[in-house]
């Protein structure tokens, strides 16, 4: 009887920890944003906000494709620089619009910011790595 009933426990448990475990392991997957890899790369999702860039901490390096939403109420841009490179959006993202940028990016670390005057300071930039697929 109390073997059994730890028996039920355990397998609540290791179900628990199978459903715990399928949530963590979409680690590629950062306040609603994600990275696919491509053939040659990835595709990466970012939101902006007043004032964040919500995006994956790190992704697969090569052809880099950006997906770039702003879910603000004021303009934002998105630069990326770093090993030489420096990309941004031709044109600034009105509020509610999307646009993509594909970059070449080797393996290492990046800055990515808002380049809108003062937005950086207020907290739209962090540092993302690539990795090699
Ligand atoms: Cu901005």
């Amino acid at each position: 009887m109390t073997k059994k009933l730890h028996l039920h426990l355990l397998a609540a448990i290791l179900s628990i920890a199978v459903v715990l475990g399928g949530c963590s392991s979409s680690q590629n997957s950062q306040a609603g944003t994600t990275y696919t890899r491509t053939a040659n790369g990835s595709y990466v999702t970012v939101l902006e906000d007043e004032y964040h860039i919500h995006m994956p901490a790190a992704f697969p390096a090569g052809v880099v494709t950006f997906h770039i939403t702003n879910q603000g109420q004021h303009n934002h841009n998105f630069k990326i620089s770093g090993n030489g490179v420096e990309q941004q959006l031709p044109a600034d993202l009105l509020p509610g619009t999307s646009a993509d940028m594909t970059v070449s990016l080797p393996p290492g670390s990046y800055r990515v910011i808002c380049p809108l005057l003062g937005h950086a300071d207020l907290g739209m930039r962090l540092d993302v790595t690539t990795f090699t697929p």
